[in-house]
C-alpha cells in the first residue's frame, strides 16, 4: 500500500482544498547549492512564474528554455485556525520529473516521477492562522533508472542538456494544479469499486480503507440526487435496481458518499462520480456492459503553446469538443498518466482511455524510437540499472492505479510504449510489470503495450503478456514512404497477416499509425510532408484495418501536433497531428469525421 492517499481532494462536509494554483517564486539553482544555502528559508532574487505550466516556453532565453537540473519553486500559504486538530496537505497533482518538499525550511517528503500526485503532510510544522512557506525543490533530469527514460549530458560550456530517449519536448516544473487540503485525523484513505450488471441491475463490489477504527458507510446517489443504494461496513456490496450504466460516448455518473461514523456524527466524508460499467476482452472483442466496441480515437499529448504540458483547462474543453466532432470514443494517454481533470472529464463525456504508465524510451540508443525499427540489437533490459528501473516503473505503476482505477472511463493500462521486446532479457521484467497490474486492480482491466515496429510475430518475445495487442506502425511513412507507399501496403498485409496466423484470439488494436503533416503544404500529385500525403496514407492504413476482423480499434497519431526536442527529424516538432497545435483541422480531420461518424459501434 501507499504511503499518501491518492484520492482526488474534493471539498465535503469534512474536507476543505484551496487551490494554491497563481504566481510562485521560481528559482533555477545550476550550481545544486540551493539546499546547502538554504533556500528553503526564502528565495532571494526569484523571479515569479505561473502553475500550474512547465517553465520552459514562457522565457526569450534559450539556456533557460534547455534548463536541465534543479530549480525551485516557493509561495506562501496561509493556514486557517479552524482547521487546527486536523490533517493538512499541500498536493500537488505533479512535479516533473521529482521534488522535496519543505514547509517553513523543514524538509517534508519527496517524489520521485513526474506524472503522478505528490502529497506532502504538512500537519506537523503548520503555523495556524498564519502564513506558512512551502518551497519545492525540482529537478528534471533524464537517466535510465526512471521513467521516462533519457540521458543528461554536460555540454562543454559546463550547461547541462537532456537527451530524451522518447519523441516529446523534456517538459518540467509544477504543470498541474496544486491544492492546499484539510481532511479529518481519521480520514477515508481509500476507496474502491468493482461493478457487476445482472440483468437490469447493478452489483458495486465495494473497499475503503480508513485511518481509523468507527464504522464506515457507504450511500450512492443518482444523478437527481436520489439515494439508490446504501451499505455499511469496509467493505460490501451495493445493489442498484433499474441501474444506469455509464456507456460509450453517453455518460452517467452516480456520487458515491463515503462516511466515517460515529453515532449520527459524521467524523468524515469523502465523495465521488463514478460510472458504472464493465470491460472484459472476450475472444478478439473489448466489451463494454458485454456489448462490444471499436475504438476510434487518438494517441494524444498533455501539451500546448506557451504552457507546455502544464495542465490548461481551456485546452481539455477544446481537446474533448475537437475529438467528438471527429466522431471519436477514445484516446491513449500517450506516453504518461495525465492530469486527472482530464480523467474527470472523459467520464463526464463517456470516452474510452487507455491508460498509460511513463514507461517510454526503454531503448538502449538515443532517438530510440527511430533506431527501434532497424533491428539494432540493444538488450535494454539486462543493464545493471535494469533492477532500479524496474523499481520506480512498478511504483508508477502502482501509483497510477491507485489514483486511476475507479474512471470508469480507463478501460485498459497501457504499462510500456516501445519497449525492446526482441531480446529474451525483456522477458522476466514484463512477467513483473504485467503481474503487478493485474494484482493492484480490483476490476481486471485488460492490460496491453505498443509494440515498436520491430516487435514483429516472429521477433517479439513479449506480446503474450498483453490482453490486447496493441501495435504501433508506419509503414508508408518510417518504411516506404512516398511513391514506395504501394510496397508499404504490401509488407503491412504481410505482417498482419503473420499475426493472423497465430491465431491469438485476442483483440488487436492500432494505438499509433501517422504522417508528419505541414499544414501548410498542399501538392498534387502528394509528396510526403503534404495534407495530400497524410490522406493517401490514412487510407491506405485504413483498406489494411478494414481487411483484418480481429483488430479492434485505430487510434492514429497523433491527436495534434507537439513539441519535441529540436533535430533533423523534427521540423520545431512533431507534425503527425490531425489538428494543429493549436487545435485547427488538417484536411485529415474532416476526413476522420467521415470515417468515424459512419462506423457501428462494434464494427
Ligand atoms: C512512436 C512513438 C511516439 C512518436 C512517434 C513518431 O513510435 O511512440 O512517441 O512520437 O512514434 O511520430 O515517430
Amino acid at each position: 500500500m501507499l504511503e499518501n492517499s491518492m484520492l482526488y481532494p474534493r471539498n465535503s462536509k469534512t474536507r476543505r482544498t484551496v487551490s494554491l494554483d497563481g504566481m510562485w517564486k521560481i528559482k533555477f539553482d545550476p550550481d545544486s547549492e540551493g539546499r546547502e544555502k538554504r533556500w528553503q528559508d526564502g528565495l532571494k532574487d526569484a523571479d515569479l512564474i505561473p502553475v500550474p505550466a512547465s517553465f520552459a516556453d514562457f522565457y526569450t532565453d534559450k539556456d533557460i528554455r534547455e534548463y536541465t537540473g534543479d530549480f525551485w519553486y516557493e509561495t506562501d500559504v496561509f493556514v486557517p485556525e479552524e482547521w487546527k486538530g486536523n490533517k493538512v496537505f499541500v498536493r500537488f497533482g505533479c512535479a516533473t520529473h521529482r521534488a522535496v518538499v519543505f514547509v517553513n525550511g523543514k524538509e517534508i517528503t519527496s517524489h520521485e516521477g513526474g506524472f503522478l500526485p505528490l502529497l506532502a503532510d504538512i500537519t506537523e510544522n503548520t503555523r495556524f492562522n498564519e502564513f506558512n512557506r512551502v518551497s519545492v525543490l525540482v529537478n528534471n533530469e533524464l537517466t535510465v533508472t526512471n521513467i521516462p527514460c533519457g540521458e543528461t549530458r554536460v555540454l562543454k560550456n559546463g550547461k547541462k542538456m537532456s537527451k530524451p530517449y522518447f519523441d516529446f519536448y523534456n517538459y518540467s516544473g509544477l504543470q498541474r494544479p496544486v491544492k492546499l487540503v484539510m481532511v479529518p485525523e481519521e480520514y477515508v484513505f481509500d476507496f474502491t469499486v468493482d461493478h457487476k450488471l445482472f440483468g437490469s441491475d447493478a452489483e458495486v463490489s465495494y473497499s475503503v480503507v480508513t485511518t481509523g477504527k468507527h464504522p464506515v458507510e457507504v450511500r450512492v446517489l443518482d444523478e437527481e440526487g436520489r439515494e439508490v443504494a446504501l451499505s455499511s461496513g469496509r467493505e460490501g456490496k451495493l445493489v442498484i435496481k433499474n441501474v444506469r450504466p455509464w456507456e460509450v460516448l453517453d455518460s452517467y455518473l452516480y456520487t458515491f458518499a463515503v462516511r466515517i461514523l460515529d453515532g449520527s456524527r459524521i467524523i468524515d466524508e469523502y465523495t465521488e462520480e463514478i460510472g458504472i460499467r464493465t470491460v472484459e476482452v472476450v475472444h478478439d472483442s473489448i466489451l463494454i456492459n458485454q456489448k462490444p466496441v471499436y475504438l476510434k480515437g487518438f494517441g494524444k499529448h498533455e501539451d500546448s503553446d506557451i504552457v507546455g504540458r502544464g495542465f490548461n483547462i481551456g485546452m481539455m474543453k477544446r481537446d474533448f469538443e475537437c475529438m467528438k466532432w471527429t466522431g471519436a470514443n477514445s484516446f491513449r494517454t500517450s506516453h504518461y498518466p495525465y492530469s486527472e481533470e482530464i480523467y474527470q472529464m472523459a467520464d463526464r463525456e463517456g470516452f474510452l482511455v487507455i491508460d498509460e504508465v511513463a514507461a517510454v524510451g526503454m531503448f538502449e540508443s538515443l532517438m530510440n524510437f527511430m533506431e527501434a525499427s532497424t533491428g539494432k540489437k540493444t538488450a535494454f533490459f539486462e543493464k545493471e540499472t535494469t533492477p532500479q528501473l524496474l523499481e520506480n516503473h512498478l511504483k508508477a505503476i502502482e501509483e497510477m492505479i491507485t489514483r486511476d482505477k475507479n474512471h470508469a472511463c480507463v478501460i485498459a493500462w497501457s504499462l510500456l510504449n516501445e519497449p525492446e521486446t526482441t531480446d529474451k532479457a525483456a522477458v522476466p521484467y514484463f512477467e513483473k510489470v504485467f503481474a503487478k497490474a493485474h494484482e493492484l486492480d480490483v476490476q481486471k482491466r485488460p492490460r496491453t503495450f505498443a509494440l515498436v515496429m520491430n516487435s514483429l510475430p516472429g521477433t517479439c518475445s513479449c506480446y503474450q503478456f498483453a490482453d490486447i495487442i496493441s501495435l504501433n506502425r508506419y509503414y508508408g511513412w518510417y518504411m516506404m514512404g512516398g511513391y514506395e507507399i504501394s510496397d508499404a501496403e504490401e509488407a503491412f498485409r504481410r505482417e498482419m497477416d503473420e499475426w493472423k496466423e497465430l491465431g491469438l484470439d485476442r483483440p488487436f488494436l492500432f494505438t499509433e499509425y501517422g504522417a508528419d503533416t505541414s499544414a501548410m503544404e498542399h501538392k498534387l500529385p502528394s509528396v510526403m510532408w503534404s495534407q495530400e500525403y497524410q490522406m493517401e496514407y490514412l487510407k491506405m492504413c485504413h483498406r489494411v484495418f478494414d481487411s483484418y476482423s480481429f483488430i479492434k480499434g485505430e487510434q492514429v497519431w497523433n491527436f495534434a501536433d507537439f513539441q519535441t526536442t529540436e533535430g533533423i527529424m523534427r521540423v520545431n516538432g512533431n507534425k503527425k497531428g490531425i489538428f494543429t497545435r493549436q487545435r485547427q483541422p488538417k484536411d485529415a480531420a474532416w476526413y476522420f469525421r467521415e470515417r468515424w461518424k459512419s462506423l457501428p459501434r462494434d464494427y
